[in-house]
């Protein structure tokens, strides 16, 4: 099945454009877990996605809280990826790209090796970094088009044939998309900026918007600017406001709760 597809029916069953972010810290996670638990990573995990896995429509895992520990924390995207519903969306965030032969193997490792739905990719390296990803036609890439730190006025606001370097990225995705298989990363923390790459990107092309939680990103706007005319094509993260809603014995109930509020101000402006 391709990756719209499977999107548009999760969205549908679920009645949610929301993403879980899978960002496990050791220094958040409820420590009676690494009191009771001989594998406290794995079962805050499995927790979550218990608590949450029928509000949601996908889980996004970020490759640097994993890789931070190890081989034991490829070993637990593995085992994570197992307990999530197969058919929830799972987004392996590790920001890759190289030229063409390393991001082959970026691409093989991330969607056969770990059999993630959905990548993110940086665009710096141009079109043949990306062409690697795209070959998975029924998976679906997220590249970074304006991201939601501070900092990416930087580089992401310069004028490049006087527009934007932004705009230039949602052009080029819209022009690389002919296997239909290609996203765009954009932080709710810039909602004009958003409204104008929905409008360059149309209809069709999902947008992955982290921002919205901890990082006090706008719900209304993110979505009104993010998700196409029905309401759709949009998967709106947010990690820690979820995940780390509650600190005791209560912490599944205050996740839930938490994913809970957040999909219905979501769904309150689609
Ligand atoms: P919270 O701020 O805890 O909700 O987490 C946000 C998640 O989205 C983290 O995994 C970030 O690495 C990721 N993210 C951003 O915050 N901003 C971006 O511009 C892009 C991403 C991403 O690609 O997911």
């Amino acid at each position: 099945m391709k990756f719209n597809e499977k999107l548009q029916k999760i969205v549908k069953k679920n009645n949610s454009i929301l993403c879980v972010g899978l960002d496990i810290d050791k220094e958040e996670i409820p420590d009676f877990l690494f009191k009771s638990s001989k594998t406290p990573f794995l079962d805050f995990n499995k927790s979550i996605i218990n608590a949450t896995k029928d509000i949601v429509c996908a889980y996004k895992l970020n490759m640097a809280f994993y890789e931070v520990l190890g081989k034991e924390g490829i070993d637990l995207i593995e085992k994570t990826i197992t307990l999530i519903p197969k058919d929830l969306i799972i987004i392996l965030d590790g920001k890759r790209n190289d030229i063409g032969n390393t991001a082959c193997k970026y691409a093989e490792s991330l969607f056969e090796t770990l059999n993630a739905d959905a990548v993110t990719v940086n665009p710096y390296l141009g079109k043949d970094g990306i062409i690697p990803f795209l070959e998975y036609k029924d998976k679906c890439s997220f590249i970074l088009c304006r991201t939601s730190n501070p900092s990416a006025v930087d580089f992401q606001n310069l004028l490049v044939s006087k527009i934007p370097l932004y705009q230039l990225i949602a052009k080029k995705i819209k022009e690389w998309n002919i296997y239909g298989n290609c996203g765009a990363v954009v932080g709710a923390t810039y909602p004009d900026e958003l409204k104008e790459i929905r409008m360059i990107l149309g209809e069709d092309i999902p947008i992955l918007i982290p921002g919205v939680g901890k990082q006090g990103g706008d719900v209304e706007k993110t979505v009104k600017y993010g998700t196409n005319k029905k309401g759709e094509m949009a998967i709106i993260n947010s990690s820690r406001g979820i995940i780390f809603a509650g600190k005791d014995e209560n912490f599944r109930e205050e996740s839930r709760n938490a994913a809970i509020n957040l999909r219905d101000e979501i769904n309150k402006y689609r």
